[in-house]
């Protein structure tokens, strides 16, 4: 089988009508991300069946504007934490109490250009409207929720929220999460995977305390806001906003919307997004909202700058010199931890791993900043990687072997959509 079809058999392996699992085993569930990445591999060659994965996801909105991480569709006891120990949801959908990072937008503007493009606009116009309404509600959830000083970014109160689950830039943040009232519990992950390749006992044990946080307020966004233990601006995050809203802006003209409300949240992020350089390192980096720190790491999302359309020259230079000292580290690029800190770990997950959505995003960035060679990179690296270790979760950046679960939705359309 070539790798074409070997990916779409992947994503219809994986569909469990109307939404796509990230991976059978290990994830049997609707993830938010992975939902509006999986559509532009379907968009590929399923047009209708990638509009549908967005609006699945967006079924599971609640009534204040807020798009959970976590849609338990139905049970299954392979995964862990389930609905039980969420405790959350409207209207009878379960989900979890946390986002994830909202590319949608994005996502749902590629897949309207492409309807546009296959002369389709008249049929797609009406999903587009609604979806425009919807993701307009998610990203003003987002500033009022994730950004509780107004500065423009995006503010993670869970480390799931950030996608990259276990990254060392939580850590510090992370120690004054008490966890002494946890309780005991069966994690699932580490039946599915070898242990070294996910997050640590001490990682679950404050993940699991956030939850039980969250729960405790009701799932108050308004309260998690101010109370939360955890409050990290992530990088990642804040740059992948920058760009959704650009994208919701422009669908938005496109479809003869009204977008002053977008316009105004661009230019907050434009005029806040500078709190995340750090000057000592020379980089873009998370910024703990309680105690003011920079995480001082370079990491994968140090690299997203370009996607969110910041151009500085000066600040440019110095992210493009990372990128340079790195890609001569290691075989394939875009670890997802600077190689010469001391934390990298090959195959831990968000502690250096390589991730196909990452790089996709990275490199879109740098072709359209004009990077063409490390664009080029980029993609070429992660195209090597899939065809010599198939669509998994990760791979390491040193030999590309893979890390996680296998038969992975959102690689596989990463391949369909951008590496292949
Ligand atoms: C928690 C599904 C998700 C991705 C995340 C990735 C991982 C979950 C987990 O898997 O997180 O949300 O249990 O490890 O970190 O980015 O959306 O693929």
């Amino acid at each position: 089988m070539d790798l074409n079809e070997a990916a779409r058999a992947t994503l219809r392996a994986n569909d469990r009508g109307g939404y796509t699992v990230p991976n059978g085993q290990v994830y049997p569930f609707q993830w938010n991300w992975d939902s509006a990445f999986v559509a532009l591999g379907f968009d590929t060659f399923d047009r209708d069946r990638a509009w549908a994965e967005v609006e699945t996801l967006f079924e599971a909105q609640w009534s204040d504007g807020f798009v959970p991480h976590i849609i338990f569709w139905v049970d299954d006891a392979g995964y862990f934490p389930g609905p039980d120990v969420w405790a959350a949801g409207e209207n009878g959908i379960r989900t979890s109490g946390i986002t994830q990072p909202p590319v949608a937008a994005t996502v749902v503007r590629m897949l309207w250009d492409s309807a546009v493009a296959a002369g389709q606009a008249d049929t797609f116009r009406p999903r587009a409207e609604k979806l425009f309404d919807q993701l307009l509600a998610w990203h003003r959830w987002f500033a009022t929720h994730r950004d509780p000083e107004g500065r423009g970014v995006v503010v993670a109160v869970h480390p799931w929220e950030t996608g990259r689950d276990n990254s060392p830039e939580w850590d510090a943040p992370g120690e004054p999460i008490d966890v002494s009232g946890v309780g005991a519990y069966t994690r699932r992950d580490t039946g599915h995977l070898d242990a070294k390749m996910r997050p640590t006992k001490l990682e679950y044990d404050r993940y699991l305390a956030l939850v039980q946080y969250g729960r405790a307020q009701g799932w108050e966004h308004h309260k998690i806001a101010v109370g939360s233990p955890f409050k990290v601006a992530d990088v990642g995050m804040s740059m992948m906003m920058m760009r959704a809203n650009r994208d919701l802006a422009a669908l938005g003209t496109l479809l003869g919307k009204d977008v002053s409300a977008v316009d105004r949240l661009i230019e907050r992020a434009e005029d806040g997004i500078d709190w995340l350089w750090d000057a000592d390192r020379q980089s873009w980096c998370s910024r703990d909202l309680i105690s003011g720190k920079s995480s001082g790491f370079v990491t994968s999302a140090s690299f997203l700058s370009f996607y969110a359309g910041i151009r500085d020259a000066t600040k440019d230079a110095a992210t493009l010199a990372h990128f340079d000292r790195i890609g001569k580290v290691v075989k394939y690029m875009v670890p997802s931890l600077d190689p010469e800190d001391p934390g990298f770990q090959m195959v831990r997950y968000w502690r250096g791993p390589v991730w196909a959505v990452v790089n996709t995003m990275i490199g879109i960035g740098l072709a359209e900043a004009g990077h063409d060679v490390r664009a080029k990179r980029v993609k070429g690296d992660t195209r090597t990687m899939m065809n010599q270790t198939g669509f998994f979760e990760a791979y390491s950046p040193v030999d590309g072997t893979g890390s996680g679960g296998d038969d992975f939705s959102w690689t596989a359309a990463m391949w369909l959509a951008w590496a292949g």
